[in-house]
């Protein structure tokens, strides 16, 4: 039996997941950020991160390695297109949702907790309203003439759609005048088994958190998360996170 390291406000878990119910293979779960499913997950990532998987002996963590080798362990029910030129601009797709996209969003929603009234440095909902209209717009232009972004279902919608589950939330959402398609897509994901399966999770954790979801101590940065705040200016903000010890690292 697979295991999967996981956790309900993961973007990158949950996609891993749908993937795994999309190709119907049998898994376990343990929530790998919750306080006690954390000592097994540092045993099995030192970077301490979800989602991972376990397959035996064997050891997959980073979510766009994870869905690779599911793919090729699991081929039935193919989550990369057949033709190289759209499995190509599948993983483009997935690789725009897992940098940029996540960015974004993790960046302007402070980690996915929110930002004490007042607290939100000013001019960053611009930013990031600024920086997602380009991706809704080439988002928009690649569902012309089809139901989803590369064929028939792929990683692209998979690792799009957790992300886009949120900007309504944050005040960050696309405008579905202006972009139809792109709100017929999100429908469409919602309304699909392992969409609809994915948002009932989140929203049902989200919920079991109710009023005691805070912001922890300190929220672990990385990578392009950083990289997105200082391009946009935010590092007199992030330095100050830093030196108010708000800030934790990836172990490694
Ligand atoms: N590149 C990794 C990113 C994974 C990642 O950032 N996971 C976050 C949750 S979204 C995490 O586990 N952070 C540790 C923490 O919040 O304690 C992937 O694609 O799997």
């Amino acid at each position: 039996m697979l295991t999967l390291f996981d956790n309900a406000f993961s973007p990158f878990a949950r996609k891993v997941r749908m993937v795994l119910e999309h190709k119907r293979i049998p898994f376990e779960v343990v929530d790998g950020l919750a306080p006690e499913g954390h000592a097994r997950l540092a045993a099995v990532n030192p970077r301490v991160e979800v989602p991972v998987l376990v397959d035996g002996d064997l050891v997959v963590v980073n979510s766009p390695h994870i869905v690779a080798y599911l793919e090729h362990r699991h081929p039935a029910r193919p989550i990369y297109p057949p033709d190289p030129a759209s499995r190509a601009a599948a993983l483009a797709w997935e690789r725009l949702a897992d940098t940029l996209v996540d960015a974004i969003i993790h960046d302007v929603s402070n980690g996915g907790f929110g930002f004490a009234p007042g607290a939100r440095p000013p001019g960053l909902l611009e930013a990031a309203r600024e920086d997602l209209a380009p991706i809704y717009a080439d988002l928009e232009r690649a569902l012309a003439a089809r139901d989803f972004l590369c064929g028939d279902l792929s990683i692209a919608d998979l690792a799009l759609f957790p992300h886009l589950t949120a900007v309504r939330f944050l005040d960050v959402a696309f405008d579905g005048a202006t972009h139809p398609r792109l709100l017929a897509w999100y429908k469409r994901l919602r309304a699909v088994e392992v969409g609809r399966a994915d948002l009932d999770r989140t929203q049902a954790f989200l919920r079991h958190l109710g009023p005691t979801l805070q912001r922890p101590a300190r929220i672990v940065w990385r990578g392009e998360r950083i990289e997105w705040l200082l391009a946009r200016g935010f590092h007199a903000w992030f330095f100050a996170e830093i030196e108010a010890g708000r800030v934790a690292w990836p172990r490694r």
